[in-house]
């Protein structure tokens, strides 16, 4: 059977508070399929990763993987501007998604993923619980 390709969106510049989270659930995900954006997960991802990677080439790599996988899955309990921007590309690419927020963020999640019925949310209240979500997304893909 095919490997399905996962990429997994989570916040950088927005801010690295849930970057134990991400490592968690790309861990997990791993189990399924190849996640393209594992970097996402790594500590001190900006400094260490290929430092001389300019942004413009940071974008056209991730545009590429955006449109390469079957299954975007996003964490966003801590705001970003980039993983809100990559939800609406894969949203325009027909891609499958879904969204993973802690029930407990400070924030509301945005009503443009809440309200947005072409998106799945899975409501967290727990690491297992959001791994749980993945299951059944996977299961239906
Ligand atoms: O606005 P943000 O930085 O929070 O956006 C985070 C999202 O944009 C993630 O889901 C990533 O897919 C993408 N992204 C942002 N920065 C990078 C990045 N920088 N590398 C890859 N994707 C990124 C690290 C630079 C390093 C590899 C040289």
């Amino acid at each position: 059977m095919k490997k399905i390709k996962i990429y997994f969106a989570g916040s950088i510049r927005g801010g690295r508070e849930d970057m134990e989270i991400y490592s968690n659930l790309i861990d997990f995900l791993g189990n399924y399929g190849t996640v393209l954006t594992e970097h996402v997960g790594h500590k001190n991802v900006e400094e260490t990763v290929e430092v001389d990677k300019s942004d413009f080439a940071i974008y056209d790599q991730d545009i590429a993987w955006l449109r390469e996988c079957d299954l975007l899955v996003a964490e966003v309990s801590h705001p970003s501007i980039g993983v809100g921007y990559e939800i609406g590309v894969a949203e325009s690419l027909g891609k499958k998604i879904l969204c993973l927020y802690n029930e407990e963020a400070p924030k509301r999640l945005s009503a443009m993923l809440a309200g947005n019925d072409k998106i799945s949310t899975c409501f967290y209240n727990s690491i297992e619980h959001a791994k749980r979500c993945i299951g059944e997304t996977l299961k239906n893909l």
